[in-house]
């Protein structure tokens, strides 16, 4: 239902960081075409966005930057951090589009990437403790597969996996379990595009789920396609703490759309595309960072209750 209360909330929740683009091809210690799509996490009290850089072949690979603040002086790594292998045939297209999650138990963080080639997108898993060395697990579930983070901890005994396959040309989020962090089943199908609205087409997790005391908060991009191309925006879900496979809440408006003249126009115009956020919990403050038209990287920030209260006032999946 239409509610302009509810509407002038959705719009005001984010503000776009006046230094934006953050990080632009032209911040980079060597060549690329674009940096984008960034995962975050916080370590050692700093900042790190994973950022996918695309080279000039159009394969892209993961380049980690840093920053005390999250906002400025953003310190790059001289070179790839995370690159395709070569003797692994699903990434010989390269990696795409990386979420992190701290992973309690294991004490290390689980990147979770796309691997590409030609037999198709399909989801990776990596572990690190440092962002320097990475232990590869391999490939989870089969293409075609994005848009998959784990979540920090395991729901009676199972580990779980958020992510978008294609089944019938329809993209739809999904949720699977798993003992072992390599069997993977009981794939449930979580949210749905919606018909007619802005997230009629196509939807896809964003960032890593975020625990807050209602419950997980996840942010997932929506695609429109229009005359003139997709349109990519952000809205945003609550699932159910202990059984994340319920979706108590969905956003009904978009939280964050191409507005920004570096997020309408670039390699592919019109989207914004969060792989991250960082909450800083004494201020109350959600630093969510995003890709801007598949060619910069860019950050908008919430106050963290405000999302909540806002997902509140919206209606039940
Ligand atoms: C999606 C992904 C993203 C990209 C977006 C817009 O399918 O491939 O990496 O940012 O399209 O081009």
């Amino acid at each position: 239902m239409y509610q302009l209360s509810r509407e002038k909330k959705a719009h005001a929740l984010f503000k776009r960081f006046q230094g934006n683009p953050i990080m632009t091809p032209a911040s980079w210690p060597y060549p690329t075409n674009a940096v984008f799509n960034p995962a975050a996490a916080k370590l050692n009290n700093e900042t790190l966005l994973l950022i996918r850089v695309e080279d000039m072949r159009g394969f892209s690979h993961l380049t980690v930057a840093r920053s005390a603040d999250g906002l400025t002086n953003w310190d790059i790594d001289s070179e790839p951090t995370l690159k395709a292998d070569q003797s692994s045939r699903e990434e010989r297209w390269g990696l795409e589009d990386p979420r992190i999650v701290w992973l309690e138990e294991q004490k290390q963080f689980a990147v979770t990437y796309v691997s590409f080639s030609e037999g198709g997108p399909v989801v990776s898993l990596a572990i690190t403790k440092n962002f320097q060395t990475f232990a590869r697990l391999g490939s989870l579930l089969p293409p075609e597969d994005k848009d998959a983070c784990l979540f920090p901890r395991r729901f009676n005994g199972r580990f779980a996996l958020i992510h978008r396959p294609i089944v019938r040309g329809e993209a739809h989020m999904w949720i699977s379990f798993s003992p072992d962090l390599k069997h993977w089943g009981d794939h449930r199908p979580l949210i749905m595009t919606r018909a007619a609205y802005w997230d009629c087409h196509r939807v896809g997790l964003a960032c890593q789920p975020i625990e807050t005391e209602q419950g997980w908060m996840l942010f997932y991009h929506g695609v429109r396609n229009t005359t003139a191309g997709a349109i990519y925006r952000v809205g945003l879900a609550l699932l159910d703490l202990n059984s994340p496979w319920k979706v108590l809440r969905r956003s009904a408006e978009w939280v964050l759309g191409p507005r920004a003249s570096y997020e309408r126009i670039g390699d592919v115009g019109d989207v914004v595309f969060p792989n991250g956020a960082v909450v800083h919990k004494e201020t109350d403050q959600l630093y969510l960072y995003y890709g801007a038209a598949d060619s910069t990287v860019a950050v908008a920030i919430a106050k963290l209750s405000d999302c909540l209260e806002y997902l509140m006032s919206c209606p039940e999946d």
